[in-house]
């Protein structure tokens, strides 16, 4: 059944692109009456839904501009509202006297961060993670946030979340029955189905919980370090792979002190290298400031670079105290240095890439092995987890099963294990988005733009 169309008594209106000199600007509105705007602009004729009609908008008889308006008439709208779309000329004045003119109309106001969103949701239109997924797809950067959102806000992970709420509402069903059938056979029978059930729909949690969180990962980025001791070509490596001079190269020993981050696409994944003060005991006190921050961050990232030169080449083992080959690559730079670099790996157990930065030489095989670690980082099925607020909800969720697992046969009174259930479901309603509370929901919609 579909649900009844929520039309706020505030008609709300905004512009929806970058406000600025461009080709088209849009401005939308969206409420009960939106029409109205039309015949202040001057325009009488009747608009047919989904059609695009060219016409002049007129303010106090001046023509202002000729734009392209649809008009999508509720509930087939993106809010579920009637909902008008101006495709001005995107000049400043323009958008200026046009959304200048809209606030003076009675009932009338400027929308809200994500308020469109908003409506369209209370409106049925998405759910709470399809909205996610919409933000995701607004903030994506690169092909794999792109596909990403796009899984989201299509509704691929809704479907298993409520896959999921279903199971679980099927063994409420049964422990419905089973109140009806207490102590004879039936009952017995229906105990040890919702026993397996609960069991198989934990397993599966468990199973998109243990992801890694590459789905958050994959959305905000993945963080690489580059660490090593100072003067080993820590900046010139993030210069070089920045392809621009962000970070002060120099040959005094303690350079780099604050950490120095910029943002990569890497293989279409969203990366943010970040580059560190080198790592020694030093009586400077800003210094030490600085090798802190780098001694932190290393517990931090998902992958390390770890830079040495032929001079100390595991002085790493001071600072990396839990080597795993996952999420570090060694790299010895300087190799034009060494009159037979060749050797230095011969007589160590770790396997070194060569560089040399000055040369150019071996750089590309630092990008190869950087694209291989993420992607093998990434390389799970796609996750169905892709925000901390739905990571919350599955583990409690998780818990209070693996919970009721354990407590299965202590259970006196069945009512008590249904009651329980419910709670579960109301989780899962809550992830879904059929149970919200103003807070969720204010902090969701505060990071969409306001023309979203
Ligand atoms: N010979 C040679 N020198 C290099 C190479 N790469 C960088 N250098 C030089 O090494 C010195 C230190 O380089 P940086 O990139 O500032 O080193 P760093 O690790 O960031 O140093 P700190 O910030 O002090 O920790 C500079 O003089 C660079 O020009 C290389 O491949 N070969
Ligand atoms: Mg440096």
């Amino acid at each position: 059944m579909d649900k009844i169309i929520h039309q706020s008594s505030q008609t709300i209106f905004a512009l929806s692109t970058i406000y600025g000199r461009s080709a088209v600007s849009i401005i939308r509105i969206s409420g009960s009456k939106a029409l109205q705007s039309l015949e202040k602009f001057g325009i009488y004729k009747k608009l047919e839904a989904r059609f695009c009609y060219f016409l002049p908008i007129k303010i106090e008889n001046e023509i202002i501009d000729n734009c392209l308006i649809i008009f999508f008439q509720n509930p087939k709208s993106f809010t579920g509202e009637d909902l008008i779309e101006l495709q001005l000329h995107g000049s400043k004045a323009i958008i200026h006297e046009v959304l200048n003119y809209l606030s003076t109309i009675e009932d009338y106001r400027m929308a809200e961060h994500g308020e469109f969103t908003r409506r369209a949701f209370l409106n049925g239109k998405l759910d709470l993670v399809q909205a996610e997924g919409l933000l995701a797809l607004i903030h994506a950067e690169t092909k794999e946030q792109l596909k990403q959102a796009n899984r989201e806000y299509l509704g691929e992970n809704s479907k298993i979340f409520q896959e999921i709420r279903q199971h679980i509402l099927e063994i409420f069903a049964n422990c419905e029955a089973l109140m009806d059938f207490p102590e004879d056979d039936i009952g017995e029978s229906i105990h040890s189905i919702i026993f397996e059930k609960l069991n198989e729909i934990n397993e599966k949690i468990s199973e998109y919980l243990n992801d890694n969180c590459i789905g958050e990962k994959i959305k905000d980025g993945f963080k690489i370090a580059i660490v090593g001791e100072p003067n080993v070509g820590k900046s010139s490596l993030i210069n070089y792979l920045a392809k621009k001079p962000i970070a002060i190269v120099s040959d005094i020993a303690g350079t780099t002190r604050d950490l120095v981050r910029i943002n990569l696409d890497i293989s279409g994944y969203a990366v943010e290298l970040i580059d560190t003060a080198g790592i020694r005991e030093t009586n400077d006190k800003i210094e030490s400031i600085g090798v802190n921050l780098a001694k932190n961050i290393i517990l931090e990232v998902d992958l390390i670079l770890v830079l040495v030169t032929k001079d100390n080449i595991e002085s790493y083992k001071n600072y990396i105290l839990d080597f795993d080959e996952q999420k570090h690559i060694l790299i010895m730079n300087k190799v034009d240095d060494i009159e037979n670099s060749k050797d230095i790996n011969a007589n160590h157990d770790m396997k070194y890439i060569e560089i040399s930065i000055q040369n150019d030489k071996n750089l590309n095989q630092v990008m190869n092995a950087i694209k291989n670690k993420i992607t093998n980082l990434a390389s799970t099925n796609n996750p169905v987890i892709t925000s901390q607020r739905q990571r919350f909800i599955l583990q409690k969720v998780n818990k209070s099963l693996a919970e009721m697992i354990n407590n299965f046969d202590n259970y006196q009174f069945i009512d008590i294990l249904t009651e329980d259930i419910r709670v579960v479901v109301n989780h899962m309603n809550e992830l879904i988005g059929d149970i919200t509370n103003d807070d969720v929901l204010d902090e969701l919609f505060f990071n969409f733009c306001i023309g979203k």
